[in-house]
């Protein structure tokens, strides 16, 4: 068939022409009887098929900082695709690879000196987690092989990734994972830490949980910790004050790499370019991906610190220092995205611009509280975790019809269980706040 994509996406869509596609993380049959379709994208909205306007409450899902439509992307991604499609990353290079790789240090913590591009968030983790295990054998650390995540995280869906993850339905029908693996206890205390404003206070303890897994396996056992800072996928779950800091001590302690998954924190979400920087605490690698290209392509990168790297650059300089790599490693047009993408965020000052917007947020968000149906509220930077009393007998249920009452009234939310989850575009405007907010009140008078 030859058809013009643009012109085909206005095409009405039959229940049959929808049946190939086996869509991720969709409950297939019951979208398919009843599809949610976008077809267009401009700054804070989406337009349906129909063409009805939708408010984006979590930048596409937790990707398009910069807003939508951004020409600058489409224009570098144009003119790199007509120049040159592809180029193989192995044994070769293209200069825009370079180039990106310079641009994205400059926006991490002083000290992680070098990029590794992959194409997707699950790949980083993948990446990163490959990384810790042979940088260990190459320093002498070789039985240094146990991998440790936390409950309720989230890291892809690789089989290492959902080994560390922590959430139960990526992980439950999918057999053996990655042997040797512990988690440690997530941070989540309705009892303590419901309606907190910041950072919830009580909670830094768990991270000594780390020193319970250094006495049952010996720190020589261990190779690396892995965390979200802010727990997005699993429904927004901020770290206690002063938790990051002490998982950082007791890594420190043991010679355990500290790997941050900022796959959703990475690139202005809380405030500042990482988390790291936002909450004061350097690991060893950091995993991101979505913001790096705005959402436009699929890109991800791994960032670590000097002496990672510095550790595999020994032996004969015509050795292969890392048996790794992805066909689309540093993509050429993803590269011509991302460099679009990190010049816009500093032309705009997108990546501080959540701290301005922060305590206004955080306000319109905590406004909800006297609701009902609504438990807990948590935000943090462009951030905001609105946790729903589930329906007897039906979890899930409430947030899902929050959800589709929202789309119906033209704004996209993001649900997991009976949390909703925000995070919008960061060009966010204090109108679009009140909308956001406000549309979800009526919407939870309902359900
Ligand atoms: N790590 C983290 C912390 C993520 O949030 C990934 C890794 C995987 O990235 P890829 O690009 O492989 O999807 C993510 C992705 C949700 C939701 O429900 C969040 C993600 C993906 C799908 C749904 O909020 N985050
Ligand atoms: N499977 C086969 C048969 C391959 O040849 C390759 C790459 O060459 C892959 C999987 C991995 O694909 P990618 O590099 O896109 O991750």
């Amino acid at each position: 068939m030859s058809v013009n994509p643009i012109a085909a996406a206005h095409l009405p869509l039959s229940r049959e022409d929808m049946e190939a596609l086996w869509m991720p993380f969709t409950a297939n049959r019951q979208f398919k009887n009843n599809p949610r379709l976008l077809t267009k994208s401009r700054g804070m909205h989406y337009w349906t098929q129909e063409g009805r306007e939708i408010l984006d409450g979590v930048a596409g899902l937790w990707c398009v900082n910069a807003g939508h439509g951004r020409t600058e992307i489409s224009q570098a991604v144009a003119e790199q695709i007509a120049e040159m499609d592809y180029a193989p990353p192995f044994q070769m290079g293209h200069p825009l690879a370079f180039r990106l790789a310079n641009e994205l240090i400059k926006l991490a913590p002083a000290g992680m000196t070098h990029a590794f591009f992959v194409n997707s968030g699950s790949e980083a983790v993948d990446t990163a987690l490959k990384i810790a295990l042979a940088y260990q054998r190459i320093r002498g650390e070789g039985t240094r092989t146990r991998l440790i995540g936390r409950e309720r995280g989230y890291h892809g869906v690789g089989f290492g990734g959902i080994s560390v993850g922590g959430m139960v339905n990526n992980r439950k029908a999918f057999g053996v994972q990655l042997p040797g693996v512990d988690h440690l206890p997530h941070t989540f205390n309705l009892s303590e830490n419901a309606f907190s404003r910041g950072l919830p206070k009580w909670g830094a303890h768990l991270a000594d949980e780390l020193d319970r897994l250094v006495a049952l396996h010996d720190a020589s056992n261990i190779a690396a910790v892995i965390v979200e800072p802010i727990a997005g996928s699993t429904g927004v779950v901020l770290p206690p004050v002063g938790y990051l800091q002490r998982l950082r001590e007791a890594c420190d302690r043991h010679g355990i790499l500290l790997i941050f998954d900022e796959v959703i924190t990475g690139f202005g979400r809380t405030g500042s370019p990482f988390a790291a920087q936002e909450f004061g605490v350097v690991p060893d690698m950091i995993v991101c991906a979505k913001g790096l290209t705005n959402g436009a392509l699929p890109m991800g990168a791994v960032i670590v610190k000097q002496g990672i790297y510095d550790a595999f650059m020994h032996g004969p300089e015509a050795a292969i220092e890392l048996f790794h790599g992805y066909t689309y490693s540093a993509h050429p047009v993803a590269c011509a995205a991302g460099l679009a993408t990190l010049d816009i965020y500093a032309r705009e000052g997108l990546l501080t611009r959540a701290k301005e917007l922060a305590s206004y947020w955080e306000d319109a968000a905590q406004q909800l509280a006297d609701l009902p149906a609504v438990i807990d509220v948590r935000t943090y930077g462009l951030i905001a975790g609105i946790e729903l009393a589930p329906l007897a007998g039906k979890p899930g249920a409430r947030a899902f019809a929050a959800f589709t009452e929202c789309f119906a009234r033209g704004q996209l939310v993001r649900t997991t269980g009976d949390i909703i989850a925000l995070s919008p575009p960061l060009i966010i405007e204090k109108s679009h706040i009140d909308q956001l907010f406000g549309t979800l009140r009526e919407v939870l008078k309902t359900v």
